[in-house]
């Protein structure tokens, strides 16, 4: 299933520059607030280096990334959950997404609008995670009129979620997230049924002064408090690179000082929050492919990602790691070498595996 992260941030924080350099869908980033008025949904491919060489051991015929989708939505202001602004209309477009990334202006630039007339990246933070905070309560309350109304009748996953919902409305009305509220093994589903934004994992982007690299203390304070990770970019640089050929942007980087695309570090940083590894299917004149799977699942749920057929006939799988694989200079001599495993179905997949399925139709 295809990984959905949902961006947030207040009106110009750069969230439509960051979503474009993702992309280069040319999503419409202006100098005015509320640009974003549908939501942009952008499928961004991951790339990895590890892939192309094992592509190129094994002869595939191309590379095929895996891939995030991003949703791009419109500025959250204070109030939003209540209706202010456009930004609440949107929430429900991530309500679905499996993480957050919250950008948030760190940047001086006197020609970009600020929708309060000031730079406190900290005080920003805060209205937004505030209007989750209050969106949240207001769906909570409502899925807790369903689910009481259930829970009259004895049903025990109803009784539990019940119990839950209570507890979770607590946490809200605290002005605390959702996330800290354990989901009953009786009601499995209860989370996903409500959607809560607070329970999404979050990555805040600091987006920073071009030439700039650091996360402001306030807000890497924030995030290591709140169990959540942080980096710096700047958006408007790399949706100027976004638009440069590889070479280009390469030499731009160079001037600018910043080593690594600070793409490449939001998409490993969303990796890394939502405990994602990758693997990797590769043979002879065929695609490679690149995979992720949740840390600790195993050869046979990372047969499900490839296909659920594959996962019902598995019979075993053939797993290498990519770097032995290449070592070896392709699979007969990784044969050879023995260090092409069989494994069976409940082998704990490591990242940079490089799997194949042996499985009867
Ligand atoms: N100097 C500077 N300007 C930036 C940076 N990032 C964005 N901007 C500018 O700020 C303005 C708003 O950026 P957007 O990316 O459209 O902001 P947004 O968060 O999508 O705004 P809304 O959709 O209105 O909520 C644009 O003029 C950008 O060029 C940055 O890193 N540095
Ligand atoms: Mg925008």
């Amino acid at each position: 299933m295809s990984t959905r992260i949902g961006i947030v941030g207040m009106p110009n924080a750069g969230k439509s520059s960051l979503f474009n350099a993702l992309t280069k869908a040319g999503a419409e980033a202006a100098n005015y607030p509320f640009t974003t008025i549908e939501p942009n949904v952008a499928v961004v491919p991951v790339r990895d280096e590890r892939l192309e060489q094992v592509a190129a051991v094994v002869g595939a015929s191309e590379i095929v990334w895996d891939t995030i989708d991003f949703h791009d939505i419109a500025g959250l202001v204070a109030g939003a959950h209540s209706g202010e602004g456009l930004g609440n209309k949107f929430l429900a477009n991530i309500r679905e997404t499996h993480a957050i990334v919250h950008v948030v202006r760190a940047h001086h630039d006197d020609g970009v609008v600020h929708p309060e007339g000031r730079v406190d990246p900290l005080a920003d933070i805060e209205t937004i995670e505030t209007e989750l905070v209050l969106a949240d309560l207001e769906q909570a309350e409502r899925r807790m009129d369903r689910v009481a109304r259930q829970a009259r009748s004895g049903e025990r996953a109803a009784v539990a979620e019940e119990r839950w919902l209570r507890e979770v409305i607590a946490e809200l009305q605290a002005g605390r997230p959702a996330r800290g509220v354990v989901v009953p093994e009786e009601a499995p589903g209860a989370a996903r049924d409500l959607g809560s934004l607070t329970a999404k994992p979050v990555l805040f982007v600091a987006n920073v002064d071009e030439g700039s690299d650091e996360v402001p203390t306030a807000v890497a304070e924030h995030a290591a408090s709140h169990g959540a990770r942080a980096v710096a970019i700047s958006s408007r640089i790399e949706a100027e690179l976004a638009e440069l050929d590889d070479e280009d942007a390469a030499a731009m980087r160079g001037e600018l000082g910043v080593s690594e695309s600070g793409l490449a570090r939001v998409v490993r940083e969303a990796f890394t929050l939502l405990r994602l590894i990758a693997f990797f299917t590769a043979g002879e004149a065929k695609p490679a492919q690149s995979w992720h799977l949740r840390d600790g699942l195993t050869a046979w749920h990372a047969a499900g990602e490839i296909h659920t057929d594959i996962q019902k006939g598995f019979v075993r799988a053939e797993v290498i790691g990519w770097s032995e694989l290449v070592d070896a200079g392709g699979y007969a001599a990784a044969r050879d070498r023995g260090t092409l495993r069989i494994e069976g179905r409940d082998y704990t997949m490591s990242d940079g595996d490089v799997i194949s399925v042996k499985f009867t139709p």
